[in-house]
């Protein structure tokens, strides 16, 4: 059946005909395709057509898709059983794999999800601090959270809702939102409330308003306002995690926040989410203290079994110095043929993600600055590549990614597909 007549079927039973908004197009129009099968750098869709894929299910698909070891790690996983919800040696492996590579991670607990890790952190935050206000960045997503649904990135950020309906006004009301790098404003923010803030919240790189990296001493001066107040730092790491750097933004750029959330990569495609920091606010979580936190699949065996198949690969020597030249290949490559087709151009990557404008800079650094890219040409350029074979996420709103799997030749077909696109649209621009 054709991802057409699927999507027809799928919007009976299910609200959009999606089970994640961002997926169903509705930024970018015409219909999603239906996915069959990935196997490395591609995906195989139902209706026969092959795509190589810079999405990589929004970022945990670091190795490419279907890899032989985690594939087969799962399956042993599953020889044993699927759940036990009961204690299994996979989970003590993987935490202590992850608190191995992220010193600044003491201790961690394993969840479902990037949004179950960010509102168990909250709580956490507000039960260690005993306060109520949290502060989060405008363009920054921590997924769908009550709290944080305020101003937030990602598929709210396209639809234009700056927040939800359903969210009581008394849930946001202790949530100050803020523009991304805007150091100043956070200052104040503390000037005014610094005794009642918890924590900040924050994207290390912004990949949820496109790929928006932190200015020279953003994150250093939020860790010294927290400190100076007493606050707790958290770094939304659910994205950056593992994708930047062999450990992570908070590796990279040298910070030490008091919580991270982890999710995509570590469960290597399978459901799991964690966060975890200091010893001593960690042991606050029930059963250990009193802050309660909970869930059934919570340490998965399966979710485990990948997660530890995946980080195991990622650690392998030349990893990530392979996946980062790939990717500034192809944001070079990209960069040259807008510059020679006439399209204004502009791109930010971090590691092995990456993001890009039709804008002609000359900075991108918070959500204001973002919107001042062209979407039209975007649209053009997506569904021209997409004709081409090339999957992009399907919003200007959403950051790409690189795995492994994406070696020299295939950035190499990319780019020639790109020519081939802004061709056409310099014709549509002129
Ligand atoms: P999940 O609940 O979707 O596992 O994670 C939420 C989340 C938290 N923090 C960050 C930094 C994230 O990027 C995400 C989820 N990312 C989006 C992509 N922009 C997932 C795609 C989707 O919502 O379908």
């Amino acid at each position: 059946m054709s991802s057409a007549a699927w999507m027809e079927r799928a919007t009976k039973v299910i609200p959009g005909g999606v089970n994640s908004p961002v997926r169903a197009y509705g930024a970018v129009g015409g219909v999603a395709p239906f996915i069959r099968k990935g196997e490395g750098a591609y995906l195989f869709d139902e209706d026969h057509h092959r795509y190589i894929d810079y999405v990589g299910s929004w970022g945990p698909m670091i190795l490419g898709h279907n890899h032989p070891d985690v594939r087969e790690a799962v399956m042993r996983a599953a020889q044993e059983g699927l759940s036990f919800g009961a204690p299994t040696e996979r989970e003590v492996l993987l935490a202590e794999f992850i608190t191995k590579l992220m010193p600044n991670i003491e201790m961690i607990r394993f969840v479902s999800s990037g949004t179950e890790a960010a509102m168990s952190a909250l709580r956490l935050a507000r039960g260690f601090t005993g306060r109520n206000k949290i502060v989060k960045f405008e363009g920054c997503y921590h997924g769908h959270v009550d709290a944080l649904l305020v101003s937030a990135g990602s598929g709210l950020l396209t639809f234009n809702a700056p927040s939800s309906p359903g969210i009581p006004s008394a849930v946001t009301a202790e949530t100050l939102v803020l523009p991304y790098n805007n150091l100043e404003a956070v200052k104040e923010a503390f000037a005014q409330y610094g005794e009642d803030i918890a924590c900040i919240i924050v994207e290390p790189v912004a990949g949820n308003m496109n790929c928006v990296p932190p200015v020279p001493g953003f994150l250093e001066g939020l860790r010294a306002v927290c400190d100076a107040h007493q606050s707790l730092l958290i770094f939304d790491e659910v994205m950056t995690g593992f994708r930047v750097h062999p450990h992570s933004a908070q590796g990279l750029y040298d910070i030490k926040p008091d919580l991270t959330l982890l999710a995509k990569i570590i469960g290597g495609g399978m459901p799991v989410g964690a966060f975890g920091g200091k010893k001593e606010i960690m042991m606050h979580l029930s059963p250990a203290g009193k802050v309660y936190q909970a869930g059934t699949l919570s340490g998965n065996p399966l979710g485990m079994a990948a997660g530890l198949a995946t980080l195991t690969l990622t650690q392998t020597p030349h990893f990530y110095d392979s996946i980062f030249k790939a990717t500034t290949m192809l944001m070079d490559g990209l960069t040259e043929l807008a510059a020679a087709h006439g399209l204004p151009f502009f791109t930010h990557s971090v590691g092995a993600m990456f993001g890009f404008y039709f804008y002609e800079g000359p900075q991108i650094t918070n959500l204001s600055e973002v919107k001042l890219a062209d979407e039209t040409l975007f649209k053009q350029f997506f569904h021209g590549l997409l004709e081409e074979g090339v999957y992009l996420a399907p919003s200007a709103f959403e950051a790409g990614f690189v795995s492994k799997a994406h070696d020299t030749e295939i950035i190499a077909t990319t780019l020639e597909a790109a020519e081939r696109v802004m061709k056409k649209m310099n014709g549509k621009a002129a």
